[in-house]
């Protein structure tokens, strides 16, 4: 079989997985799932995933849904080159992918809420302020990480720049106050430089605007 990600590329749990199938140029196939595409609400996505969300993951042998996972499986198989050699760097990569989780992508999914996926109407200026403030908080403990090392594990681009790369587009293109982070934004600058980068992540998200 053919391996199998479902989910609209317009996602960002979803792009993470898409960027790293292209920087290991990883034969699959696509289904586009969620948002306008609808599907996850069948009995056939419900099987796969009791979230009912996007991405999902389909190869032989297993169904795996989750993002991280998903990356952590491929950089262990098709993807090695994603994961980095030493146990030390491993743990490290793992570090920052939960970093992603819990501190990074919460009030970065806010602020978009706010400035992009909620109609004007429906914006909160508090919200907004509050989100902000954990985005600051985030980013500057990327910026101090990024100082002292080129990538996030370590010397080697790994599953976690893509954990928490794949978020800055938006961070770098939404309508809001950018404090200069220099290190932070050399990151952003050396991901751009990457063509899977480019072709899976910074694309538009124009039809998630609201009204
Ligand atoms: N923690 C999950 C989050 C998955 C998630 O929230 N996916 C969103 C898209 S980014 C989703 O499925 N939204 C509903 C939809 O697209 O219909 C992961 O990292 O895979």
């Amino acid at each position: 079989m053919t391996p199998t990600l479902w989910g609209r590329a317009t996602s960002v749990n979803v792009q993470k997985v898409m960027w790293a199938l292209a920087e290991c140029e990883i034969a699959h196939t696509r289904i586009d799932a969620g948002g306008r595409f609808g599907r996850t609400e069948s009995d056939e996505f419900g099987a796969m995933t009791p979230l009912r969300r996007v991405p999902v993951w389909q190869e032989d042998g297993i169904t795996l849904w989750e993002s991280h996972a998903i990356l952590r499986h491929l950089a262990r198989g098709p993807a090695a080159a994603l994961w980095p050699e030493t146990s030390a760097e491993r743990a490290t990569a793992d570090q920052w992918i939960e970093f992603t989780t819990t501190t990074l992508l919460p009030p970065l999914i806010g602020v978009f809420y706010q400035k992009v996926r909620l109609a004007p109407p429906d914006r909160s200026v508090d919200l907004l302020s509050t989100h902000l403030g954990g985005l600051d908080t985030a980013l500057d403990i990327l910026d101090a990480r990024l100082a002292d090392s080129p990538w996030l594990s370590g010397p080697s681009f790994s599953i976690a720049d893509i954990a928490a790369g794949s978020p800055m587009y938006r961070y770098f293109t939404m309508d809001i106050p950018r404090p200069h982070r220099p290190a932070l934004a050399d990151w952003y600058a050396r991901l751009t430089k990457r063509s899977a980068y480019r072709e899976t992540v910074m694309t538009s998200y124009d039809e998630l605007r609201g009204a």
